[in-house]
């Protein structure tokens, strides 16, 4: 069973998921989760607004009763970006409690969690169904649907919670989006799958997480860092019994700070959309800062050069790590090349990461293959996406994007611009207005020309600090 807290084999809580000020207990998200998988069985795919509440983990846990993919939409999403996730993913449905205010290319519905579920029980899907279908940005063009079976995800919140003694005696706090592998997966499924409670702050606030009582607690760096900034906030934190940073670099000046203010070694964990995740610390292992730690149970990782031959993990060569395991993703939606593309001969999946491995089999993550694929706050966004809409506008001529590193967010979305008399400002809301809040570039450098090679490439390297 893929969320053993809903089956009834655990102790009901009353208040087993808060999510900012909403409460229930399993038996109630169980309950109204049958309803809604009575009203889209059989559906292609379901898509979800997946705003932070209570509705949202209703109507995705609906989804996966019912064995019907579940496409988690960004709540902030614009229309554009709207408009093709709901087209791709063929969804018959979006279920949304506001529906964004813009076009819709398929039908909406408020999720109804009175709605009384089917007569007769559902019986359980099989592991190899599509469980989530969650969009990713590549380097180029729009936005991915990774393929995640029920397996995999079984299979890494179990190898988790193996490294982290993971029980239900937690409570997991966390204020993260619902739409990625971060905060839905582990931090939504994995609670279903353990049975321990949850406690969703709404924002990811330092003074929500202060509060939340949480004994597990989940962050991007982003969030760590803006905690390792605020003492008091930091200083609740003595009593819980892990912090977990992940999605994004730690940086070492934040790590050292929350050990100072908190008393805990924070555990970092590597992954990705496509592979959930590959590689952690352990509770009881060693938790070296700037080193996110050992394969999970059943993983394997090698570091190849660019001709796909073996580097030695001798702590300092570096190459690209590929993973391969029960938790890879099943491919990308109606894309068999760029999923063949993305894979190594033997099943291995090419992360596009560079790192490198100690003897000890630590790992340590250096950075990414590519310019174009930027990490700000924890989100993945793709160069190339943000390029496009930019081009989109009528004022523009030529455009590039990069990520520069930033203190808090790792890195800054800024962009290049050869225009027609255009504002950066007008830019940047043009963006936010049309893909996802946080795509937008943070600045715009309007500039006479990009600079390019003799072959007219651009030289995005010449963009960076
Ligand atoms: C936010 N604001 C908005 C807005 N969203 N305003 C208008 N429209 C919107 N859509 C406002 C806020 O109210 C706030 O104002 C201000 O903008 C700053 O908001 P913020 O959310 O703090 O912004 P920012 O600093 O950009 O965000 C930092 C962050 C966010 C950490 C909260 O980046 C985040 O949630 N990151 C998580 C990403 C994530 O989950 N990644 C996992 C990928 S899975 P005011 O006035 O309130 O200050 C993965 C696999 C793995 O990577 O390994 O885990
Ligand atoms: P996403 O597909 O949004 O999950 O992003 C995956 C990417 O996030 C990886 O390819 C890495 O570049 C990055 N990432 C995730 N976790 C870590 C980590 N602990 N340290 C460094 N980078 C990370």
């Amino acid at each position: 069973m893929l969320l053993p807290a809903l089956g009834g084999a655990l102790p009901d809580q009353r208040e087993a998921i808060r999510v900012g000020d909403q409460t229930a207990s399993w038996e109630q998200i169980r309950d109204a989760a049958a309803g809604i998988a009575g009203r889209i069985a059989g559906a292609p795919a379901v898509a979800v607004h997946a705003t932070a509440s209570l509705d949202t983990v209703v109507a995705i846990v609906g989804g996966l009763m019912a064995g019907v993919p579940v496409v988690p939409v960004p709540a902030d999403a614009g229309p554009v970006e709207l408009a093709h996730i709901l087209t791709d993913s063929g969804a018959a449905l979006l279920l949304a409690q506001t529906p964004p205010p813009v076009p819709l290319p398929i039908p909406v519905e408020p999720v109804d969690r009175a709605r009384p579920g089917p007569s007769t029980p559902i019986a359980e899907p099989p592991g190899t169904a599509t469980a989530l279908i969650l969009y990713t940005s590549g380097t180029t063009g729009a936005p991915k649907g990774v393929l995640l079976t029920r397996d995999a995800i079984g299979y890494g919140l179990d190898a988790l919670a193996e490294a982290w003694a993971w029980t239900p005696d937690d409570t997991l706090a966390h204020g993260l989006p619902l739409y990625h592998v971060h905060g839905l997966v582990l931090g939504v499924l994995g609670a279903l799958r353990v049975g321990c409670r949850l406690v969703h702050t709404g924002r990811p606030h330092p003074d929500r997480y202060a509060t939340a009582g949480g004994t597990l607690l989940f962050g991007v760096p982003t969030v760590w860092s803006r905690i390792a900034a605020d003492p008091v906030s930091a200083r609740a934190l003595a009593p819980a019994r892990l912090l977990v940073s992940g999605s994004a670099p730690l940086p070492v000046p934040v790590f050292d700070r929350l050990r100072e203010l908190t008393g805990h070694r924070p555990v970092e964990r590597y992954g990705m959309t496509e592979t959930l995740i590959t590689v952690s610390t352990r509770v009881d292992g060693e938790r070296r800062p700037g080193h996110v730690g050992l394969p999970l149970r059943g993983i394997a990782t090698r570091l190849v050069d660019d001709a796909g031959q073996p580097v030695p993990e001798d702590g300092e060569s570096i190459g690209e790590l590929q993973v391969r395991g029960p938790t890879l993703f099943a491919g990308y939606l109606g894309m068999p090349e760029a999923t063949e593309a993305s894979h190594a001969p033997g099943g291995w999946f090419r992360t596009g990461d560079v790192a490198t491995v100690g003897p000890d089999g630590q790992h340590r993550i250096v950075g990414r293959a590519s310019i174009d694929l930027i990490k700000s706050g924890g989100y993945r966004i793709g160069a190339g996406e943000v390029e496009n809409m930019l081009l989109a506008h009528p004022g523009v001529r030529e455009a590039a994007v990069v990520g520069v590193p930033h203190p808090e967010l790792g890195q800054e979305i800024v962009a290049y611009v050869v225009g027609d008399g255009v504002a950066a400002q007008a830019l940047i809301d043009f963006v936010a207005g049309r893909l996802s809040w946080h795509k937008r570039p943070r600045q715009v450098h309007l500039v006479d020309a990009l600079p390019r090679n003799a072959m007219g490439k651009v030289q995005k390297r010449q963009l960076l600090p």
